[in-house]
């Protein structure tokens, strides 16, 4: 069938296509393209519910025709990480890459190749997809896991409910009583381009919203009527004493917990102290978190009593040293109150309601081996016995193979290798749609580590941090160079069909046409280039059951899906259990885990507990730093994306939050010059001071890049810089658990 992509008007086409990268939309940018250039975008103007894009993505074209935009393939010439490169054809940069990585294999073994691989894209086919494909197909790679998002939430959803699936369509909110927002700022870190305004409509409505976060956030200030500080990574033991009081009140729904849970006399057991002689008190919770005593008990028999209430606990605080903690805290905590398959209210978790990436929940059940890691494809990892600490048992269960490396983990395994621990001494480093260095804990380490390479080749659109120490740079088109499909992030019933804008600018290339490339050179020739990129986003749609028409999708450049009802996860077991269990060991809800008591390890407990560590707000360490940081996500950028845009950083400064209180022990005044520091490294920074931050905490948002000066200072407020690089045994990133000093910075 001949479709239109395009409408013109009069000497203009209008483009239909979307913006994609990793923030939590992707959305619906209209195009308005005249002699190949982008002059303007527009976007959703159809039917309810609009897709809109918001400033960033309306900021593109200063993205896509910024100066900076890498041209040509570049070869280092000066020393690593100096951003010395000379240009260099296609054919020569190419022809270095496949040597290098031949050289490697040969001497070394595949699993010397590590695939630094991200989200900078999150199209279904470019990015790493086609590098994947390239490098298992010529025999293999070593890989990551632990995703910075969301791992800690993923681990305690799959212990608790065997799935990930949870949480229900962001329309159901409408039917809550109550709406708990805890550790979540979707009205700037973007979480399904619809949030915002469904959260406007619940207010509008009258329910009432409670934030629970150490910020007062744009979210607390226009949706919530009650804001509840919080110590950052103290947010379990919150959670914790609110299931006390619950179940010492008698509050909890006890038919829910007996016919849908298991294990609620083990969480008895400690929550009144028969485990370790403490009461889990309010005011036990009090004394860790600041929150008072009379909060927490009035917020738990508020949450219990007003059924149905939304519990959404947000990634950010799981974004923390034993985060998995907190994310189990919260899911059970929901399904104490009865909170969970109901309409109104939310199995709090990983939160996709709505997934067009798992069909169903009945696919998501266990397969029938339950002890081997399953075959992944990678030789690398065939035969890898399950990682240490694994819910391999669960099907879809969180990364299982031991064959590969935790993301917070990477550049000490580079470092160290086999005899730190690591499956591999890695030697070749292949980053693609991955900005590491900045955007993984400890970026000074990450230097030494990106040095101590043999060979690094980069795929990128700009000259980042991580790019400057390649060895080889190869120039990336965006997407609207070229054509994909983005499906929602977390549940939203659409699609994105980015249909190509404008031809690739200079000599740039997707990455799928990289690969076809140089699998030549590689004496390879995978499947998946043997078809056209249409072929192959055809193929990647058939395997959907929610795109019944590709080409209308491609006509209209969204597909948006009606669905009879909102998603409420989890009903048909709580309305049906006697025909649907959850995918559990169990086949019930978990507050006491198995697979994790099977574990018997006290770092995996299999009741949700709070767990301090080595940079708690009490830790040794804090005598000597004795601030917490934190480091959210904001609106000028998603993640490093967007840094280089002005039109996105006019929009707010980057500071260091920091409150009058702590601000003034230190003598510091808004707009001051700091230095905030630790062990691991120093920024240079402006400081915000501001009410809008408890005390004892301080915020640098994510995402600016690393710009040392010949002191190894960072002068571009990395937060990276001062972030651990330890992971937690569920998975979980640490990048919201930092001890600092701040202090007014030296003149120079
Ligand atoms: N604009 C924008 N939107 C984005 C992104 C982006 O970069 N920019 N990134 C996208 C991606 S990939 C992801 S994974 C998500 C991330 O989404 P989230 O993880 O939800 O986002 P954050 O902004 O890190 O944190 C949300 C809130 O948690 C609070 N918080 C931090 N630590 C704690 C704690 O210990 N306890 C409590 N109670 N609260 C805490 C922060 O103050 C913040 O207000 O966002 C997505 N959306
Ligand atoms: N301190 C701290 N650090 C964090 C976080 C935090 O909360 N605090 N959040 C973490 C989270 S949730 C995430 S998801 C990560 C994100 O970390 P990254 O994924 O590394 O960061 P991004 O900036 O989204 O994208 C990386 C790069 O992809 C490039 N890119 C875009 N499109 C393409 C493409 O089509 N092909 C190729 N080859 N490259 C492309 C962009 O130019 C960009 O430089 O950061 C994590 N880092
Ligand atoms: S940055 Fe995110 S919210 Fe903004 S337009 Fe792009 S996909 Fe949508
Ligand atoms: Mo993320």
């Amino acid at each position: 069938m001949e479709v239109s992509k395009t409408c013109l008007d009069g000497d203009v086409r209008v483009v239909n296509t979307g913006c994609c990268h990793d923030c939590g939309g992707r959305c619906v940018l209209k195009a308005h393209v005249k002699d190949g250039r982008v002059t303007r975008f527009e976007s959703d103007t159809g039917d309810d519910p609009q897709i809109r894009a918001c400033m960033r993505g309306r900021a593109y074209r200063q993205r896509l025709y910024s100066p900076d935009r890498l041209r040509y393939p570049l070869r280092r010439v000066g020393k690593k990480g100096a951003g010395k490169f000379e240009r260099v054809s296609w054919d020569e940069a190419l022809n270095e890459v496949a040597g290098r990585l031949k050289h490697v294999k040969e001497t070394y073994g595949n699993a010397s190749i590590l695939l630094m691989a991200s989200g900078g894209n999150q199209g279904m086919l470019h990015g790493p997809l086609p590098v994947g494909a390239m490098l298992q197909e010529f025999g293999g790679f070593t890989r990551t896991w632990g995703i910075a998002s969301y791992e800690g939430a993923m681990y305690a959803s799959m212990a608790t409910y065997g799935t990930i699936r949870t949480g229900n369509s962001r329309e159901d909110l409408l039917n809550s009583k109550m709406v708990i927002l805890w550790g979540w700022n979707p009205a700037v870190t973007i979480q399904d381009p619809g949030t915002s305004l469904m959260l406007a409509r619940v207010r509008e409505k009258g329910i009432k919203i409670v934030a629970v976060d150490p910020r007062y956030t744009e979210s607390v200030a226009t949706f919530a009527s009650q804001w509840i500080p919080i110590r950052p990574g103290t947010d379990s033991a919150v959670l914790i004493a609110m299931a006390y009081v619950i179940l010492s009140e008698n509050l909890q729904d006890q038919a829910f917990i007996d016919q849908h849970t298991v294990g609620i006399e083990k969480y008895k057991d400690y929550l009144f102290g028969v485990d370790d002689g403490v009461q889990k008190t309010p005011q036990w919770a009090e004394s860790i978190s600041t929150v008072p005593a009379e909060v927490i008990a009035q917020l738990a028999r508020e949450y219990a009593l007003i059924k149905p209430a939304a519990l959404i606990a947000g990634w950010a605080p799981a974004r923390a040293a034993f985060g998995e903690q907190y994310s189990r805290a919260a899911n059970v905590l929901t399904a104490i109150t009865g909170n969970i398959g109901v309409s109104g209210g939310y199995a709090s978790g990983f939160m996709r309601a709505y997934s067009s990436r798992e069909f169903s929940h009945k696919k998501a059940m266990a397969p029938p081996d339950r002890e081997k890691a399953r075959p992944t494809g990678n030789p690398v990892e065939d035969g890898a016995l399950p990682r240490k600490y694994s819910l391999h048992k669960l099907y879809g269960g969180t990364n299982p193979s031991g064959a590969r490396i935790h993301n917070a983990k990477i550049f000490d395994a580079i470092l160290r290798g086999r005899t730190g621990g690591y499956p591999a001494d890695i030697k070749l480093g292949y980053v693609v749609a991955s900005n590491c260095l900045n955007q993984n804990p400890n970026t000074r380490r990450g230097e030494a580590a990106l040095k101590a390479l043999d060979f690094l080749v980069v795929h990128e659109q700009f000259m980042t941090p991580t790019a400057r120490f390649a060895d080889v740079v190869l120039p990336v088109n965006t997407f609207m160079e070229r054509n994909d499909i983005a499906p929602p992030w977390l549940g939203s019933p659409y699609y994105i069909y980015l249909n190509k804008a404008v031809d690739s600018l200079y000599e740039s290339k997707s990455d799928l046409d990289i690969c076809r490339e140089l699998a030549p050179k590689l004496g390879i020739s995978p499947m998946m280039y043997n078809f056209s990129e249409d072929e192959i986003l055809q193929g990647i749609a058939a395997g959907r059951n929610d795109i019944p028409d590709y080409g209308a999708m491609q006509r209209d450049g969204v597909l948006k899906i009606r669905l009879d009802e909102p998603v409420v996860s989890f009903k048909e077991q709580i309305e049906n259990p006697d025909n649907t269990s959850f995918p559990t060991l169990s086949g019930k809800i978990e507050i006491h885990c198995e697979h994790l008591a099977e574990m018997g390890d006290p770092s995996v407990p299999s009741i949700p507990r709070y767990m301090p560590h080595a940079e708690s707000h009490d830790a040794p360490l804090a005598k000597q730093y004795p601030l917490q940081l934190i480091t959210p996500h904001d609106k000028k950028r998603a993640h490093s994306t967007w840094h280089n845009v002005s039109w996105c950083s006019e929009v707010e400064p980057h500071v260091i939050a920091i409150s009058p209180v702590d601000a003034l022990d230190r003598d510091i005044r808004d707009e001051d010059t700091v230095d905030v520091f630790n062990d691991r490294g120093r920024v240079r920074i402006r400081a915000r001071v501001t009410e809008r931050i408890m005390p004892g905490v301080v915020e640098l948002t994510q995402g600016a890049w690393y710009d040392p000066d010949e002191k190894g200072v960072d002068r571009g407020g990395c937060a990276n810089v001062l972030t651990r690089d330890e992971a937690s045994p569920g998975g979980a990133h640490p990048m919201n658990s930092a001890l600092v000093q701040v202090e007014p910075s030296p003149q120079d």
